[in-house]
């Protein structure tokens, strides 16, 4: 393994200097201060937690006086799984350690928020106790790891999840940092090599990864670091093709950050998917870049090399073949809402969560209705990609239960959703996200309602959509790959993408710069109005976007030709 022993960023300093994430975070957890200083703030991030302050409340503060500091804590739950009463157990935690929401994320995790530092260990501890982790849910290590989350029991669904759990296992930390700080766990001699795989640095930036399925590109698999298509013969799975350098962060005034689809790598049997994913990441680890974290994710080492050159890397080191990567149908979208069967006769239910943000609000008890539920009815649930939850294993009797609580708790079934509200995404933003530069969760919903109208008024209201908004240009709520996206550039304003789109294998074009809040629909509202008159059939907005200006980006990535990327503007 090679580390530049100069030209490192502070963050890789830090992670060299805390034996193994340890830093000095059990200490300050047990003193009196309210939040943590110099490198624990990143630690802390690889034990599942964002040290955050309330940015509603920053307003009026003198500047020697304390911020309102609070804990975001993140949960990794591989391809969404949960149980009943792991599902209760996090619930709890959202009444006495959070701020009473619990929030599902875009990598089908959980998040809280408002966890003071004073009830961080014991809820962290809590969540360990339910059989659930928070290890590697942030930092520079595999992320959580996507899969469809349908509960299907092909041979084609059941590798999907076996993979995705499969491949959480094979990239986790092993510093027992975690267990000591927040187990308890006894201050052992530890081995020389504490980390084998990730060493003393970890790797140099976050590492995505995902599992899809060609039939379903729920996991918005080319979004990813690398992703595992599988390729089927049948239901059967015949292996994978692997994808790299996926990746949407983008910085306004740099124009060499980009937001980027991941491009075939070429075919692993099913066997050596896990390893294929283990390769990627230690070329990540060994040649990604450590002194700019801006040009430190994977995909920033795919544009440097190209993908001869990290194909010849991953051959080197790689003990099975990598053939030419199959050619696979372009993809097809689900979201899973709604009533399915399931292979043994009975069924999974998908629920609408605006912006998988589950709490109580006035009209609307989704939180009181969502425990009720999984109280009585003890179903599986299980977290998709599109901030989304599926109640699985129901019964005829369930099903007709969960569908009468639902309407007379006012809660909306997918059927009567529109279709610009049901495909609708947005990150936290304000007031937790410290990267935030405008609103997104708060402000989607009534953006949405405008655009629903328009889009009804028009008659093209049931033609699926995506509308995405993220508070910054990060892409949390991946809206490059969406129909149509709203990107934070400051309070009040955004930049308007378009032309991505459900299947998630196209990045969009900046539509428009600065647009005022109350001047994104008038801005659409041309392009709306044209799709509605000029579309072929039920061709979505995106597809007829890049019809009409001539198809800046094409739909199929598997051929490997040059692929478009997206630029930020200044
Ligand atoms: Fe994200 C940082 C929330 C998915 C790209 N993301 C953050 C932080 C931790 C802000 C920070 O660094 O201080 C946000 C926490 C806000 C809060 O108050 O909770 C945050 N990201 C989220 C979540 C919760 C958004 C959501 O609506 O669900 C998602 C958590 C997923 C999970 O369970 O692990 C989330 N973030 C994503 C995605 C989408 C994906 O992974 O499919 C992306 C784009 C894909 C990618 O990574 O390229 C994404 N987040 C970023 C970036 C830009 C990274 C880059 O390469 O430039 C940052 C900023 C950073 O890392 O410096 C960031
Ligand atoms: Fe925060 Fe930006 Fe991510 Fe939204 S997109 S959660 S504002 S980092």
């Amino acid at each position: 393994m090679t580390t530049k022993p100069t030209g490192e960023s502070k963050v890789e300093k830090a992670k060299r200097a805390s034996h193994q994430l340890r830093g000095t975070v059990a200490e300050t957890l047990a003193g009196p201060a309210t939040h943590f200083g110099g490198d624990d703030a990143t630690l802390l991030k690889f034990h599942g937690t964002y040290q955050q302050d309330d940015r509603d409340r920053r307003k009026g503060r003198g500047d020697d006086e304390e911020k309102a500091w609070s804990f975001m804590i993140r949960i990794a739950l591989p391809a969404g799984e949960l149980t009943a009463d792991q599902y209760l157990a996090l619930d709890d935690l959202a009444t006495t350690h959070a701020d009473g929401s619990l929030r599902v994320t875009t990598r089908q995790g959980f998040q809280f928020h408002g966890v003071l530092k004073g009830d961080l260990k014991s809820a962290i501890a809590t969540m360990n106790a339910s059989l659930v982790t928070t290890l590697a849910a942030c930092g520079d290590v595999q992320r959580n790891v996507m899969g469809c989350p349908a509960p299907l029991a092909d041979p084609a669904h059941r590798a999907v999840r076996r993979t995705a759990r499969a491949l959480a296992e094979a990239l986790r930390p092993a510093t027992r940092a975690y267990h000591e700080i927040w187990l308890d766990g006894e201050r052992v001699d530890t081995p020389e090599v504490e980390e084998p795989f990730y060493g003393t640095q970890y790797l140099p930036r976050k590492f995505k990864s995902a599992v899809g399925l060609p039939e379903d590109n729920c996991v918005d698999i080319y979004a990813q670091d690398v992703g595992l298509l599988a390729v089927l013969d049948g239901t059967t799975v015949r292996g994978f093709n692997v994808l790299v350098g996926g990746g949407l962060g983008m910085t306004y005034g740099k124009g060499d950050t980009i937001a980027r689809l991941a491009e075939p790598l070429g075919f692993v049997r099913e066997g050596d998917g896990v390893e294929a994913v283990r390769i990627v990441g230690a070329i990540f680890r060994d040649h990604g870049n450590r002194a700019d974290r801006r040009h430190a994710r994977l995909k920033y080492l795919l544009q440097e090399w190209g993908i001869e050159r990290f194909r010849e890397e991953f051959r080197r080191r790689a003990p099975f073949p990598l053939e030419a990567a199959a050619v696979v149908p372009a993809p097809v979208f689900h979201d899973h809402l709604g009533a399915h069967r399931m292979d043994d006769g009975r069924w999974f239910y998908g629920i609408f969560i605006q912006s998988g943000r589950i709490r109580d609000t006035t009209g609307a008890p989704l939180r009181t209705l969502l425990r009720e539920v999984v109280e009585s009815l003890r179903p599986g649930v299980v977290l998709t990609g599109q901030q989304n939850l599926l109640l699985t294993g129901l019964d005829d009797a369930g099903v007709a239960e969960l569908e009468r609580r639902l309407k007379a708790h006012g809660v909306a079934r997918a059927e009567e959703l529109s279709a610009s509200r049901r495909f609708s995404m947005a990150c936290p933003a304000l007031p937790t996200c410290g990267l935030a530069v405008a609103e997104s969760e708060r402000l989607l919903p009534s953006v949405v309602g405008e655009v629903e109208a328009e889009l009804a008024g028009l008659g093209v209201g049931q033609i699926p959509i995506t509308i995405r908004m993220t508070g910054c240009p990060n892409g949390c709520a991946r809206p490059y790959t969406a129909d149509i996206a709203f990107v934070g550039r400051s309070l009040g304003l955004y930049q308007i993408y378009v032309g991505g789109g459900l299947q998630g294998d196209r990045v969009a074009d900046l539509y428009q710069a600065d647009v005022r809040t109350e001047e994104l629909l008038p801005t659409l509202r041309p392009l709306l109005a044209r799709w509605a008159a000029e579309r072929v059939g039920e061709e979505p907005l995106g597809d007829f976007y890049q019809r009409i200006t001539g198809s800046r980006s094409p739909r199929q990535m598997i051929t490997g030709r040059e692929l478009p990327v997206l630029v930020p503007t200044s």
